[in-house]
Formats: structure tokens, sequence, C-alpha cells
């Protein structure tokens, strides 16, 4: 009885922590680089963005480096706010691609993949989306 409780416990505590990761895989402090240049590694798919938040410095030069998982179905990335300085639109590949940027003023700013195809639910319905934030 008593192991049989340990065990759950034990089950619990490992859903928790798995549940943790993925919590913090998703929301990613840009790493500022010795050069001055906040970096941040990203990966778009079917149909998702890792990470799904992005948290970047006011004024401070970005990097995205974003690419494509495997997967057939063509995929961008997209964030227009031409206010604070990040206004840009590329596709993905499998090799990494770079989108510099430097913002202007503190907010939360959507992205998306704004890929369609026909009359099928777009990427962004479907989930392909996040938030770039600025923080002061
Ligand atoms: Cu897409």
């Amino acid at each position: 009885m008593r192991t049989g409780i340990i065990a759950v416990a034990m089950l619990l505590l490992g859903c928790g922590m798995a549940f943790a990761d993925q919590a913090a895989e998703k929301r990613v402090v840009a790493t500022l680089d010795p050069d001055g240049v906040q970096r941040v590694q990203m990966t778009g798919g079917e149909y998702y963005f890792n990470p799904r938040a992005v948290v970047v410095k006011v004024n401070t030069p970005v990097e995205l480096r974003v690419k494509k998982t495997e997967g057939l179905a063509p995929h961008n990335i997209v964030l227009k706010a031409p206010e604070a300085g990040i206004n840009f639109a590329e596709d993905l590949g499998s090799e990494i691609k770079i989108i510099r940027f430097t913002p202007t003023k503190t907010g939360s700013y959507p992205f998306e993949c704004s890929k369609q195809f026909l009359f099928f639910a777009s990427h962004k319905a479907r989930g392909m989306h996040g938030v770039l934030e600025v923080m002061p």
C-alpha cells in the first residue's frame, strides 16, 4: 500500500516536471551575446512555433534564427509592427534563416505563419502563432 502511494506520488511528480519542461521550452528569453546582439533559435512546424513566446530587450539588436522542421507544408513567419521597428515576413526552409531587427518600443507583438492550403484552416488558426515580448 505504502509503496503504491509512493509510486503514484513519483508518477505525478514526473508528470509535473515534464509539463514544466515543456512550458519552459515554449517561452525563451533571448541570450545577449558579447557582441551586443540578442539571439534566439526558433523552429516552425505543423502547426506551431517553438518557442511560442520570445522575450527580448528594447533598443537592442535581435537576431531570430528560424528554420522549418521536416514536412511538406510550407511555412513562414510574419510580424508586422512597424511602429515598434519590427516588420518582417520570411519563408522558412530547412536552412536557418536569420531575421534581424531592433525593437524600439516595449509591448507584446504577435507573430504568425500566414500560410493556408486551399479552403483548409490557416496555419495560424491551427496554432502556428506566438508572441514577441519586448521588455524595458
Ligand atoms: Cu505554417
